[in-house]
């Protein structure tokens, strides 16, 4: 295999991808953040949204280049573990969890119930990734109950909260939602079957597909919620009116 062959099979490289992905969420964010009004939601609820996920991508990114460069790997029981992957987890699957509750317009109170199982699941996830024997599996099945009650949460309560908002805010709660349901649930599979479960799936084959579902559901969030709030219309007119372009028919 040529140098460059097997850098791109490497787990730098699919970092490397990684860190890429997260910095455009970031910015698209950023520039949603000086934008906030939308189509489906304005003021301090497009803000707080877009300032979510410019927090959950800026520390996605900010890992994802650590872990470019190998920081935070460490070997237990003969398989790597990046730690950094379950700190920037930990940090931004709650503010995740808290934009769809935002979405949704649910309570204070149910959005802090929601976040506080996806800690929880995130961090005896952790706990289960890092021993061995019966606590791992202990661990595991822990980790993956509190996942229920998050599942719970967003397709209950927060459904029937989304129930009574407008038409497109309830079309694209239940978008984020239902795409967060089904690219949630592979992330424990791949964790069953990675090094840091059964061993099937080699830790280039797991960590590929984690940092692609990572990518999706941070960025492919963005930029969902970007479409749906018109924000690349108004870049578009931007465009035009700087450099002075406009289409047929304007
Ligand atoms: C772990 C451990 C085993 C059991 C379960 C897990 C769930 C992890 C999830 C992670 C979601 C991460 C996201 C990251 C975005 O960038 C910790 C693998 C249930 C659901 C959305």
């Amino acid at each position: 295999m040529t140098g460059l062959a097997a850098f791109a099979l490497s787990k730098s490289f699919v970092y490397g991808v990684g860190t890429v992905g997260m910095v455009g969420g970031f910015l698209l964010m950023v520039y949603g953040l000086r934008n906030p009004d939308g189509r489906v939601l304005s003021g301090r609820s497009g803000r707080l949204i877009y300032g979510l996920l410019a927090w959950t991508t800026g520390i996605a990114a900010l890992s994802y280049l650590g872990m470019t460069f190998g920081v935070g790997l460490i070997t237990v029981n003969g398989h790597e573990v990046e730690n950094l992957r379950y700190v920037d987890w930990a940090l931004t699957t709650p503010a995740l969890v808290g934009e769809i509750g935002v979405l949704a317009g649910a309570s204070r109170r149910t959005v802090v119930g929601a976040v506080v199982a996806d800690f929880l699941m995130i961090v005896v996830g952790y706990g289960a990734t890092v021993t061995t024997g019966a606590p791992k599996w202990l661990g595991f099945v822990v980790s993956s109950a509190f996942f229920v009650v998050l599942g719970y949460y967003l397709v209950g309560p927060f459904g029937r909260i989304a129930a009574d908002q407008s038409f497109e805010r309830q079309a694209l709660f239940e978008k984020v939602r239902n795409l967060t349901l089904a690219l949630w649930f592979v992330y424990p599979l791949v964790w069953l079957l990675g090094p840091s479960g059964v061993g099937i799936v080699d830790a280039l084959g797991a960590a590929a597909v984690v940092t692609y579902i990572d990518v999706t559901a941070k960025t492919g969030y963005g930029i969902l919620l970007a479409s749906s709030q018109g924000l690349f219309d108004s870049l578009l007119d931007r465009t035009e009116a700087t450099t002075g372009q406009s289409t047929p028919g304007d």
